[in-house]
C-alpha cells in the first residue's frame, strides 16, 4: 500500500487546449482503456458520452507520471463517475471489465469491421448490423448498393487499414508539391493532421494548399486532381467545392464542425520502395489523403483547424466561446463582443487572440 503522503497530486486544466500533451504517454493502459470506450459510445452515436471518455482519456494522456493510484486523482477535472470505475479498474485488475465485454461484444466486432470500409459510417454499419451483415464476406453476398466511395473502399479494405508511415507521408507529399507546382507556380502544400503533430504513422495524410496571393487558389483543386488523375496516382477521388462565405456563414456557426474548404477525399496509388514490396509481389498500395485548398487569408485558421487532435480542436472551440465569447472556426476567430473578425497570418497569433498560452504541434496530442 501507498501512503497519502507518498502519492504527488497533479493539478492540471480542464481545457486541453491549456495543457501541453506531447506522444509520450505514461498512462497507456488507462488511456487505451477510456479511447475503447468512447470509440464504442460514438461507433453508437452515443455522442456525449463519447466526449466524456474522450476528455478523460486526453486527461490521463497530459499527466507527467504513471498513475498507480486513484489517490492520486483527487481533485482533477474531466473525470467523470463512469471514467473513475474504468480506471479503478484497471489500476486493480490490470484491465477493465467493462472494455473486455466490449471488444468480445459482436455487436463493437461488427462496428468495427464495416465502419472499417472508406465511406461507412456509424448509421450504415448499423443498419447493415440490423439487416444481418456482421462482417465483409456477409455484406459482399447482401446484395447491398454501395456508392462508389464504399466499393472502394471494400476493394482497398486491407491497404487502407493498414497504418500509414511518415516515410509514406512524405513520399506523397512530395507527388502533391510536384503536381500543386505543375498547376499553378507559387502554391505552397503543408502536412497537416496527425503527422504534422510528430506522430509516426496514421490513418490518412492530410495536406493544406494555399497560394501567397489571395484568389489565385480558386480553381486550384479540380486542376491538381486532373494532374494526378492522368498520371494515374488516383484510385478514387470526390471533390467538393469551397462553399464558405465569410458574410453568410461567419459568425453564426456553422451545423457541423465540418469545415468549407474546396475539399479532395481521395485514394492514393503509392507505389512501394523496393524494401516495402512484400510476398504478393504487389508493388503498390492505396493510401487515404485529404487535400483541402484554403485562401491565404483564412491559411492560419485552416492550418490550425487541421492540425489537431480531434479533441484540442474541440476544446480550443469550447475555450473560444464559454471563456472569450469568441467563434472560432477552420476559416476564421470572430469576436462577439467587440461583433468583428480578429484577422491572423499565423498559428501563434491565433492563440494570443484567445488569451492562451502558444502549444506548438508536437504539444497538441490531446
Ligand atoms: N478535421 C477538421 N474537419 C474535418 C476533418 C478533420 O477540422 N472535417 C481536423 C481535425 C483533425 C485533423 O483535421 O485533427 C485531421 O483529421 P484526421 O481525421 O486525419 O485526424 P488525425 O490526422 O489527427 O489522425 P490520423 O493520424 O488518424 O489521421
Ligand atoms: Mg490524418
Amino acid at each position: 500500500q501507498i501512503s497519502e503522503a507518498e502519492v504527488a497530486l497533479f493539478s492540471v486544466s480542464s481545457y486541453a487546449c491549456q495543457r501541453r500533451t506531447t506522444l509520450d504517454n505514461h498512462n497507456s493502459n488507462l488511456t487505451d482503456a477510456l479511447s475503447l470506450l468512447a470509440e464504442n459510445a460514438e461507433l453508437n452515436n452515443e455522442d456525449g458520452r463519447g466526449v466524456a471518455f474522450r476528455r478523460a482519456a486526453a486527461l490521463m494522456k497530459a499527466l507527467p507520471t504513471q498513475v498507480i493510484s486513484m489517490s492520486q486523482l483527487r481533485g482533477l477535472p474531466c473525470l467523470g463517475e463512469h471514467s473513475l470505475r474504468v480506471i479503478k479498474d484497471v489500476l486493480e485488475n490490470g484491465v477493465s471489465s467493462e472494455v473486455e465485454s466490449t471488444k468480445q461484444s459482436k455487436r463493437y466486432k461488427a462496428l468495427k469491421i464495416l465502419t472499417g470500409i472508406f465511406g461507412v459510417g456509424a448509421k450504415t454499419a448499423d443498419r447493415w448490423i440490423r439487416e444481418g451483415i456482421y462482417n465483409l464476406e456477409q455484406l459482399r453476398h447482401s446484395g447491398q448498393t454501395l456508392n462508389r466511395a464504399q466499393k472502394s473502399g471494400l476493394e482497398h479494405y486491407d491497404d487502407l487499414n493498414e497504418p500509414v508511415t511518415k516515410a509514406e507521408a512524405d513520399a506523397i507529399g512530395e507527388i502533391v508539391q510536384k503536381a500543386v507546382d505543375s498547376v499553378l507556380t507559387g502554391s505552397q502544400v503543408a502536412l497537416t493532421g496527425g503527422f504534422r503533430r510528430g506522430k509516426l504513422t496514421g490513418h490518412d495524410v492530410d495536406f493544406l494548399i494555399t497560394h501567397p496571393e489571395e484568389g489565385k487558389e480558386v480553381g486550384l483543386m479540380p486542376k491538381v486532381v486532373a494532374w494526378l488523375e492522368s498520371r494515374g496516382f488516383l484510385l478514387y477521388q470526390k471533390t467538393t467545392r469551397n462553399s464558405y462565405l465569410e458574410s453568410k456563414d461567419g459568425p453564426a456557426r456553422p451545423a457541423s464542425n465540418m469545415d468549407r474548404f474546396e475539399r479532395c477525399f481521395s485514394i492514393f496509388k503509392l507505389t512501394k520502395g523496393k524494401e516495402q514490396e512484400t510476398a504478393s509481389h504487389k508493388i503498390w498500395r492505396a493510401v487515404r489523403v485529404d487535400l483541402v485548398v484554403s485562401p491565404i487569408s483564412q491559411f492560419a485558421f485552416a492550418v490550425l483547424g487541421w492540425t489537431g487532435s480531434k479533441l484540442f480542436e474541440r476544446e480550443l472551440r469550447r475555450w473560444a466561446g464559454h471563456e472569450k465569447n469568441m467563434s472560432l472556426s477552420s476559416h476564421a476567430l470572430f469576436d462577439n463582443t467587440q461583433n468583428k473578425y480578429l484577422r491572423a497570418t499565423s498559428e501563434e497569433e491565433i492563440f494570443a487572440y484567445l488569451g492562451l498560452e502558444y502549444i506548438p504541434p508536437s504539444e497538441r496530442n490531446a
